[in-house]
């Protein structure tokens, strides 16, 4: 994808922070090499926030804001640190603007501890390094990923630019639901079974941020029962661009829609958001001649109250053993075990690891990998053994194109 057709909410945003003409607004006009901001000599010259976008490696498009001083004084100064700081909120990466010849401050180190309780990736940009180093500042740096830079000669941008592509794994960088499935003005159909597993009195995680991403797209949103899907879809005056369902209820979603309407289940897109449906698909292999007396791990992510016909515990077991083969032994995990107790197992079924980040499923599944252990989702799972597989994967061009091979 282009910058011109990412949105700004799924670009990775590096987000400038500093004192008062510690050379913020320098720095942003020589990563793009051109005028983006204003810079003088004056302090407190950045009132509002600039934002631009910027191809960064295997970044892709990425955001950069450039802010007003974090130690900007008087009644609006304090709202516009106000406004800096909101943009920490969304920062992917804070990068501190500080110049090497004057000693690190309170705000500064205060910023930096705020930074660290966030969980944000952060490199400090050393500018005005055509200057002797202070003392304390030297001492600061040590601790931090940090970069020398001269604005007036323009040495250390390119440095800078690889530090932060440097980056890349150390961002929990998720793609959104629908990313590269919907355009704006798309409909899509969102299918909630309210049955006993459902929480009382709300939706499910996945089905929240599919509402907000299909928003944050310029779509609109048919939200349903599978009960009610046919009597709503049949009365639709225009085609949804995508039908996406709860997995249990795949099998009267597909019956209830037309066989050209594409369709796929909330657990399929978090399997992919989490960045490894091509993995889960190639696992789809093993359960052709799966060997008999082997072991098969259900591995969940946090410690959900099991219902009385849990997914992971009993419906999964059920169908595999009535599926793929019956002479399997399961056990339920929460955890990776030790090495030696790892290679027991012949395939690992995963949860939809709504709770937890990118950066741990994929900890998980590359540990797997290098143990040559295939692995599946429950998504994925319950889709093949509802026989929709592939119209469940359709809408993936690269992971249908494995399945066909
Ligand atoms: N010698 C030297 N001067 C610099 C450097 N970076 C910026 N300056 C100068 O410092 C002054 C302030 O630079 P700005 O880029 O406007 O600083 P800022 O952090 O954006 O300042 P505010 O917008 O006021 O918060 C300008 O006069 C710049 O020319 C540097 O690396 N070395
Ligand atoms: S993280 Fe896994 S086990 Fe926990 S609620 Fe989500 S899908 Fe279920
Ligand atoms: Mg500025």
């Amino acid at each position: 994808m282009s910058i011109t057709n990412t949105p700004l909410s799924e670009q990775i945003r590096i987000v400038l922070f500093g004192l008062r003409n510690a050379g913020k607004s320098s720095l942003m006009n020589n990563i793009f090499s051109r005028d983006v901001s204003i810079v003088s000599n004056v302090a407190g010259t950045t009132t509002d926030p600039v934002t631009k976008s910027i191809e960064l490696g295997k970044l892709g498009p990425v955001a950069i804001t450039d802010t007003a001083g974090l130690d900007d004084v008087g009644e609006i100064g304090e709202l516009r640190i106000k406004k800096t700081l909101e943009f920490l909120e969304i920062a992917d990466i804070a990068v501190l603007v500080t110049r090497a010849d004057l000693p690190i401050s309170e705000v500064e180190k205060k910023f930096v501890t705020e930074v660290k309780q966030k969980r944000k990736a952060l490199i400090v940009a050393l500018t005005f390094s055509d200057r002797d180093i202070e003392v304390s500042k030297s001492e600061f740096i040590k601790n931090y990923k940090y970069v020398k830079i001269d604005n007036l000669s323009k040495k250390g941008i390119t440095e800078l630019k690889n530090e932060i592509i440097n980056l890349y794994n150390e961002i929990e960088f998720e793609i959104s639901p629908l990313q590269g499935l919907v355009n704006e003005n798309d409909l899509v159909v969102l299918v909630t079974p309210i049955d006993l597993a459902a929480p009382k009195g709300r939706l499910i995680l996945p089905q929240v941020e599919t509402i907000r991403d299909a928003l944050d797209k310029d779509c609109a949103v048919l939200i349903v029962k599978e009960r009610e899907l046919k009597l709503f879809y049949d009365s639709l005056k225009i085609k949804p661009k995508l039908v996406v369902t709860d997995s249990q209820a795949f099998s009267k979603v597909a019956a209830d829609i037309p066989p050209d309407q594409p369709l796929t289940s909330f657990s399929i897109l978090f399997a992919r958001k989490k960045g490894e449906l091509a993995l889960f698909v190639e696992g789809l292999r093993t359960l052709k001649n799966f060997p008999s007396d082997s072991k098969v791990m259900i591995l969940e992510a946090c410690s959900h109250h099991v219902q009385p016909d849990d997914i992971g515990t009993v419906k999964i077991p059920r169908l595999f053993r009535q599926l793929v083969q019956s002479n399997v032994e399961f056990e339920f995990l929460k955890e990776l075990p030790e090495e030696i107790k790892l290679k027991e197992f012949k395939l690992v079924i995963h949860c939809g690891g709504c709770m937890v980040t990118r950066k741990k499923m994929l900890s998980r599944l590359e540990k797997l990998k290098s143990f040559g252990i295939p692995s599946l989702n429950y998504g994925l799972f319950l889709a093949w053994a509802n026989g929709l597989i592939p119209r469940a994967i359709e809408p993936f061009a690269y992971e249908y194109s494995l399945y066909e091979k």
